[in-house]
């Protein structure tokens, strides 16, 4: 046994060695499904097969092993990482089957600079995506492959993005050698035998990931092997495939979510007339019992967890969450788009999650869940900035160092996050798993934006909210690596997550709006919870205060709200926002609700400038709404 012998001799401590030999052994015994490519899991897909067994000859990982997605197999597979010192169990009394992880210092959020899109064509990528030639970046990324996983398991990992055999849901395939990975898919998707089962012998999405650190016959591994210097998150949309390098975190490695539900399954909906968007979708409930489904687009880290999970503050309305982060919509035969939630779980931003913020979240995370650079608290459980309004004694931070208040970085990463199953959230919609879906009444972008873009602006029509999702721009946030809070167009919070040309994008995106009557088409808003005043102070509280906006929503879709009609779209006509009860002075709520002049002409030139980077490409319905805008603001 090969397998065993090579983990025998990498062992932290010999106590730890010896649990380690011993657990081996369990596993393998329990689980039939490991075994060097004698077996293939439940699945008599002969392609499949055959792609596995020539991953293996590359990777040349010590084992391969199939998952199938049950409960013993991941209580194992966590077992493993505890022994492995990746994982750390937390307090059961306090988080019951539950663990804490901390990444290497250099593998902490998605690395934009390392994402590729490598179409045949450099402008099929478009100027919004790093773009290397398929088969140089093939070539390249297969001298790194090589061997990759020596001294490791291959995990086959298949999974359904989308209630399994939900018209509107794809499976996909992932190798990985990291059981973090693993046991996260689990959690974030259908993920095991039921995925295996629908796809038959049908196509995949084929996704390849290493960490990018083999052992060498004797090499102590890390408790978070990965290859900081050395990654590679990367896209072929013409083959559809995925391949990733040298990352454990999230959105790198975690393949069915950024990398195939938005990046690879964006192509797929351009070619087959669909959209797949970040955006969360929220159901919405008047106090006469009336709902409606609201999709809305937010750049990651601005609150797309928050609002798909908000409780009211007005009084008679609840929202209930289908999903936070991802939205997959198809025509249904009635002629509306029909949405799904292509996860299973939240992989949520932790800091500054609290009962107050997102009460929802914090129940949904109880128990059955994966903290991933949160701090530990002495008492074995998680804390963050954020989280209680005093800090508890004795914190190990993220980095595993003691830590106190005194100390100028915080606790837990900034991006730190939690991974948690959907079906623990308390505000979950009973529908939320309907293979065919919910119908999409209105689609919200927001940025965050000090300046300029007001609370809610309701599109004129289809084409003017695509032009507005155009324009969108936010401040950066740590969900990825670079600077934080520099202002970036950000379309339609697509712009980390488009797997071709934006422009070809925008051009989608015009012609779904008219494939069916107008009348079918979803509302498109503006939304902005972020503004503030000259001194930092922001002027509206959001959090459960947002369903005031969604109200407004609500009731334009119904006909009942008055608006006004602007340079930029519909405002709310004073008084048509509910504001009851709610502490907000009169000067603050009229600068969000209407149009900064100066800030629309100023911002004029920036929007051309973002434009023009798309060249002949660009839609003219977006240039001709460009002029519009700046003719009705002079
Ligand atoms: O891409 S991640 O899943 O790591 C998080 C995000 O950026 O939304
Ligand atoms: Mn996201």
């Amino acid at each position: 046994l090969s397998h065993v012998a090579s983990r025998s001799a990498r062992g932290v401590s010999t106590e730890r060695r010896q649990a380690s030999i011993t657990h081996q052994s369990r596993f393998r015994s329990r689980h039939e499904n490991a075994g060097v490519l004698t077996m293939s899991g439940k699945s008599q897909n002969a392609a499949l097969k055959k792609w596995v067994a020539d991953w293996a000859d590359i990777l040349e990982p010590d084992d391969v092993y199939w998952c199938d997605g049950s409960e013993q197999e991941y209580n194992d597979l966590c077992e493993d990482l505890v022994l492995a010192g990746t994982f750390t169990k937390l307090n059961d009394a306090k988080r019951p089957n539950s663990y804490w992880a901390h990444s290497d210092p250099g593998d902490v959020a998605r690395v934009e600079d390392r994402t590729f899109i490598c179409s045949t064509n450099k402008v099929d990528a478009g100027p919004n995506n790093n773009w290397r030639e398929p088969s140089e970046m093939r070539a390249d990324m297969m001298a790194l492959y090589k061997g990759a996983m020596r001294g490791r398991m291959m995990y086959v990992v298949p999974f359904s993005m989308g209630p399994l055999g939900s018209p509107i849901a794809h499976i996909g395939v992932q190798l990985t050698d990291s059981a973090y990975v693993a046991v996260n898919m689990r959690i974030m998707t259908r993920m095991g035998q039921g995925a295996l089962d629908v796809l038959g012998n049908n196509q995949w999405v084929p996704c390849v990931h290493s960490v990018g650190a083999p052992l060498a016959p004797g090499q102590q591994d890390s408790a978070w092997p990965c290859n900081p210097d050395n990654k590679y998150i990367v896209h072929f949309p013409e083959t559809r495939e995925i391949w990733s390098f040298g990352s454990g975190y999230g959105g790198n490695a975690l393949l069915g979510k950024k990398c195939f539900a938005l990046r690879i399954a964006s192509v797929m909906a351009r070619d087959d007339g669909w959209l797949a968007e970040h955006m969360l979708i929220l159901k919405l409930t008047n106090p006469q019992g009336e709902f409606k489904y609201i999709a809305a687009a937010f750049p990651s880290a601005c609150g797309k967890t928050n609002l798909a999970m908000l409780v009211p503050t007005i009084a008679g309305w609840k929202a209930e969450t289908i999903g936070d982060d991802i939205c997959w919509m198809k025509y249904g035969p009635d002629g509306q788009l029909y949405a799904i939630n292509p996860e299973a779980g939240f992989f949520g931003v932790a800091p500054f999650t609290s009962d107050e913020t997102n009460i929802n979240a914090m129940h949904t995370m109880t128990k059955n869940s994966i903290f991933t650079n949160t701090a530990i608290t002495q008492d074995g459980d998680v804390w963050w900035e954020g989280m209680t309004k005093e800090t508890p004694a004795g914190i190990t931070d993220w980095k595993n160092n003691a830590w106190t208040s005194a100390n100028e970085a915080p606790a837990a990463h900034p991006n730190a996050r939690f991974t948690a199953p959907a079906s623990q959230c308390p505000s979950i919609a009973p529908e939320w798993q309907d293979p065919k879906g919910v119908p999409i009444s209105a689609i919200l972008f927001g940025g965050r934006r000090r300046t300029t873009v007001p609370l809610v602006t309701q599109a004129f029509d289809w084409n003017h909210g695509v032009f507005l999702g155009s324009i969108m721009a936010s401040e950066t946030t740590a969900a990825a690596g670079g600077q934080v809070g520099k202002l970036r167009f950000d379309p339609m919070a697509m712009l980390p997550f488009c797997g071709y040309n934006m422009a070809d994008y925008f051009k989608h995106w015009l012609q779904v709006g008219t494939k069916t009557e107008a009348s079918k088409l979803p509302q498109i808003f503006f939304v902005n919870w972020f503004r503030r005043d000259e001194d930092g102070r922001f002027m509206w509280p959001g959090y459960g205060e947002n369903s005031r906006v969604l109200k407004w929503v609500f009731e334009r879709l119904n006909g009942t709200a008055q608006a006004d009609k602007t340079a930029i779209g519909y405002l709310p006509s004073a008084d048509s926002l509910d504001t009851n009860g709610m502490n907000i002075n009169t000067a603050d709520l009229q600068a969000i609700t209407s149009v900064d002049v100066d800030g629309w002409r100023e911002a004029v030139p920036q929007i051309r400038d973002h434009y023009a980077a798309f060249g002949d490409r660009l839609p003219n319905e977006l240039a001709t709404a460009l002029d519009a805008l700046e003719s009705s603001l002079s």
